[in-house]
């Protein structure tokens, strides 16, 4: 089944230069990347990204975590596209727990759990179709993804823009 899942590159892993080493694993895969983007996370991007997890003692921590506040302010996110893209990604992840996580997953080599009890585990990857489409749409624009993943439509902005001077 054809698939398409939200990967985030955490700001730990940009902070430790794992970028290529992240997406050199990811390549194993033979999925397509259909749109990334640097991305600076503001708090209302990390809460509704988190928002099920919003009663977990963990949770102020996480969005510090992934707003950058430990490391440096961006993320780097993508989409990855083609036949079960999901369960292909989250393989090479590792478990949620990097002291837990196959040595030789993503998690597992490059993640730790700092002595606060955070979880860096350098790489988000979506759980299941239903998460992938929120969290894909709450990401990303559909004329920032090069394929047609999910019904559009067309509105009219009228609020204005920055654009190059
Ligand atoms: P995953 O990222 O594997 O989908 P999740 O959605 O359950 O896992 O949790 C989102 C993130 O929250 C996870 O990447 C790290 C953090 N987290 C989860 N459980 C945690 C815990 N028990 N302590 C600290 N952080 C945790
Ligand atoms: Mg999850």
């Amino acid at each position: 089944m054809t698939q398409q899942t939200l990967v985030l590159i955490k700001p730990d892993g940009l902070k430790k230069s794992l970028t290529g080493n992240v997406l050199t694993r990811l390549s194993e895969t033979k999925l397509d990347i259909v749109a990334s983007k640097i991305v600076k996370v503001s708090r209302q991007l990390a809460e509704q990204h988190y928002s099920m997890l919003k009663d977990k003692p963990f949770y102020e921590d996480l969005l510090k975590y992934i707003m950058g506040d430990y490391h440096k302010r961006k993320v780097m996110a993508l989409v990855y596209w083609g036949e079960d893209a999901i369960g292909k990604v989250r393989q090479i992840c590792g478990s949620t727990n990097p002291e837990e996580a196959d040595p030789v997953s993503i998690r597992g080599a490059y993640g730790r759990i700092t002595t606060k009890g955070v979880y860096e585990n350098v790489i988000h990857a979506s759980t299941n179709e239903q998460e992938a489409e929120r969290e894909i749409k709450l990401w990303f624009q559909p004329e920032e993804v090069i394929v047609d993943l999910y019904p559009t439509k067309t509105v009219k902005k009228t609020r204005e823009e920055r654009a190059w001077a």
